[in-house]
């Protein structure tokens, strides 16, 4: 963990994501909790990750697993108490880990009793805290159906961007924004060493609420029209003088945008989160079909996001998994025969570039999706949701549940993989979701004794961050960029070049460097080492062309003698 808040400090960082409901349950029942985190945190100290980036653990009925919170100051029983809480920040404080705080600030649950309040009254001083309106507009739910709700009571709806147990907030209500800033000090105080802001870019909506012309009404709330004000207010109100670093998750939102939410002079926030690079399998843009992943257009957006961010002295958060993803190597990679080779090339892809790397549980042992039979087996909110309207409307069980085992958010949410006994060690009692069936294979004990597991690749990759400042400072350069199957980069700084080189497919391939005269130079002017890889042998390099093996992944550091 950084000491200070200077950039070089936490801009080396590495962070870690846990789901507790999922992680580990030291309480032996069917969800994980904090003690359950406590106790590994060993493990993540010997890993090597700075901050720990703990998903909601606020009293809340977990209708979508935390994400809607009834009380912002109380943990939630299922996962402890308040001592467990404390007692996890002093024991990662101890290690080099600080903790980082998720906050659900869009909307609040409905259980929560500012909603509570203010839907008993229209007079209620907290009716302002939502968005009630007499007439819906057409706009949808992220999670399906329409993002209004009828209030019986007082005969008006109100707002919902995801479900309708997660009432929006209403963010032009100076009052509410005061409370939330009151409780996000509360966590501060306590020592939390940083923030995750749920759906930031979605706090300030239009509030003329016209109806949208394609119907989903993005263009209406996202990024809207007071979101870098509020955000700034929220800088100087919270962040100001403490040593936390902060991450926004911005949905559906632009370089432009990311730019001013993470210029430190703006005094917004340290990082963001954006999706694009997530959506290169949702043909013309609808997630609940099956297909497979556009590479190119992957390697664009990769491309676009480093150098748009580089030139406005933004900072990206880098990440392939999190508990709305699917695995990755299910996903961009091979989850049967090439499984470890393909996830040790993701790992590389992404973490030598720039921005701050997030690995989510399970990740840096190449968990992958379940293949769930039936939809008995699913938990999420959205997946139920998806599944009831998409049967509704005529489409058969095959069809949609191809989709659901390819996007399900629960493809991230079966318990962690600890070792080979029942439950994969996550809990002696079944868990609330089935554990993946590959968890004899696939655990983490079984990667600790292998010096050339994922999990140790990953390790050497954040050691790799740590201490060549090429892979935090260097400039990006894409290599061969139409090459169909393989992603190479540069990272180039006055001193050293390091040359990333990643085949994403199971097909031998080679790379020609006569298109690239620059780095065929460096190559052959410099002295090329290699510095990770995910073959026991290395290629030469030497000569015009590099071949590659299936899922192949090289880094090179370039240093040109003086
Ligand atoms: O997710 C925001 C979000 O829009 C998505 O990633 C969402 O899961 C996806 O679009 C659905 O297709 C955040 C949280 O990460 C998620 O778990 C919550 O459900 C959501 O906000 C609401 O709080």
């Amino acid at each position: 963990m950084n000491n200070s808040n200077s950039t070089a400090n936490w801009k080396k960082s590495v962070i870690y994501q846990i789901y507790p409901k999922s992680f580990r349950s030291a309480q032996q029942r069917a969800t994980g909790d904090i003690q359950g985190v406590t106790e590994k945190l060993d493990y993540l100290a010997f890993l090597g990750v700075d901050y720990i980036w703990l998903t909601p653990v606020y009293t809340s009925p977990q209708r979508d697993n935390g994400y809607d919170v009834s009380n912002y100051y109380t943990i939630d029983e299922s996962y402890g108490t308040m001592e467990d809480f404390d007692q996890l920040i002093a024991e990662a404080r101890s290690r080099g880990i600080g903790i980082m705080m998720d906050i659900v600030v869009n909307h609040s649950s409905t259980d929560h009793a500012w909603f509570q309040e203010a839907k008993q009254d229209r007079n209620s001083r907290y009716r302002d805290y939502y968005i009630w309106r007499d007439q819906p507009n057409n706009w949808a739910s992220k999670f399906g159906g329409s993002a209004w709700e009828y209030d019986e009571v007082t005969e008006q709806y109100y707002l919902h961007l995801f479900d309708k147990t997660q009432a929006d907030l209403n963010w032009e209500n100076e009052q509410m924004r005061a409370d939330v800033y009151e409780m996000m000090r509360f966590w501060a105080d306590k020592g939390v060493s940083g923030f995750r802001l749920d759906v930031i870019n979605l706090i300030s909506k239009n509030t003329d609420f016209p109806d949208d012309l394609t119907g989903d009404g993005r263009k209406h709330y996202t990024d809207g029209p007071h979101v870098h004000e509020y955000i700034q207010e929220m800088n100087c109100e919270v962040f100001a003088g403490r040593e936390v670093i902060t991450v926004g998750e911005m949905s559906s939102t632009s370089i432009d945008n990311c730019v001013l939410y993470s210029n430190p002079e703006r005094r917004e926030l340290s990082m963001t989160f954006s999706f694009h690079h997530l959506k290169v399998d949702y043909p013309n843009g609808d997630k609940w079909t099956e297909a497979p992943f556009d590479f190119a257009m992957l390697k664009q957006i990769m491309s676009d996001w480093q150098v748009g961010m580089h030139a406005g002295h933004g900072w990206n958060a880098l990440f392939w998994c999190n508990h709305d993803q699917p695995r990755i190597v299910s996903r961009f990679g091979d989850d049967g025969i090439y499984r470890e080779k393909s996830a040790k090339m993701l790992a590389t892809a992404l973490h030598m570039l720039q921005g701050t790397p997030y690995i989510y549980q399970g990740e840096e042992i190449g968990m992958t999706n379940p293949n769930f039979a039936s939809i008995d087996r699913y938990r999420d909110v959205e997946t139920l949701n998806i599944y009831g309207l998409k049967r509704r409307a005529g489409q058969s069980d095959q069809d949609i549940m191809g989709a659901i085992r390819q996007k399900s958010r629960d493809n991230s949410r079966t318990p962690m993989q600890w070792n080979n006994s029942a439950y994969a060690g996550f809990s002696e009692v079944e868990p609330w979701i089935d554990v993946a069936s590959n968890y004899p294979e696939i655990n983490v004990e079984r990667a600790l004794n292998d010096k050339e597991s994922i999990l140790y690749h990953y390790k050497k990759l954040i050691h790799l961050r740590k201490t060549i400042d090429a892979v935090t400072d260097g400039d990006y350069r894409i290599v061969c960029g139409d090459h169909p199957q393989v992603w190479a980069y540069t990272r180039t700084t006055k001193d050293e070049t390091l040359l990333v080189v990643n085949n994403f497919y199971g097909d031998q391939t080679s790379i020609d460097w006569r298109t690239e005269p620059g780095v065929m130079n460096q190559l052959n002017s410099g002295s090329a080492e290699v510095l990770l890889t995910n073959y026991e042998d290395n290629v030469n390099l030497d000569g015009t062309s590099l071949p590659l093996r299936p899922y192949e992944s090289i880094i090179y550091r370039i240093t040109t003698p003086n």
